[in-house]
């Protein structure tokens, strides 16, 4: 069936005007960078060059979150590609750096522990998509990008 013009635009504009009502609030734990060319290249695998991509996450909320068995992944299907935090609360309006090498965590940032060279790489250099979860599995932000003129993308 075909709608005439002037009804379909008058849907568009209510559609359009109701949204904000439907849209979702922001999370009050997000995605505000994910740095996935480390420095220098060719990319070889240290410790150190593992440790130059990584992911922020800040909690926009002026009270602490408890991110206990909360989980960040990326697009990839594999469980060595999900990093767990242990016991961390991340403090109002603070950030967190999640890096994908080996280090002593501290209380702004934390290490995915990975090694064994480029396989170790978490972030994609061109296309990837990081993903938060809190302890019960609920998605709680997701933060993509599509490009390799970029060393990071902000989120
Ligand atoms: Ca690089
Ligand atoms: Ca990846």
């Amino acid at each position: 069936m075909r709608i005439p013009t002037v009804l379909a635009a008058t849907a568009l504009t209510v559609a359009v005007v109701s949204q904000p009502a439907h849209a979702a609030a922001a999370p009050a734990v997000v995605f505000t960078k994910i740095y996935y060319d480390s420095p220098g290249s060719p990319d070889f695998g240290k410790n150190s060059s593992l440790n130059g991509e990584y992911a922020q996450i800040r909690n926009r909320t002026k009270k602490a979150v408890s991110l206990k068995g909360w989980t960040l992944r990326d697009a990839t299907k594999r469980p060595d590609h999900v990093y767990t935090f242990g016991a961390f609360t991340l403090g109002a309006g603070k950030t967190v750096t999640v890096r994908t090498g080996k280090g002593k965590d501290t209380g702004t940032t934390r290490y995915w522990n990975r090694s064994g060279g480029t396989y170790a790489y978490i972030w994609n250099q061109t296309a990837d998509t990081g993903y938060l979860r809190d302890a019960s599995g609920r998605l709680i932000d997701s933060c993509s990008y599509n490009s390799s003129r970029a060393a990071f993308r902000i989120c």
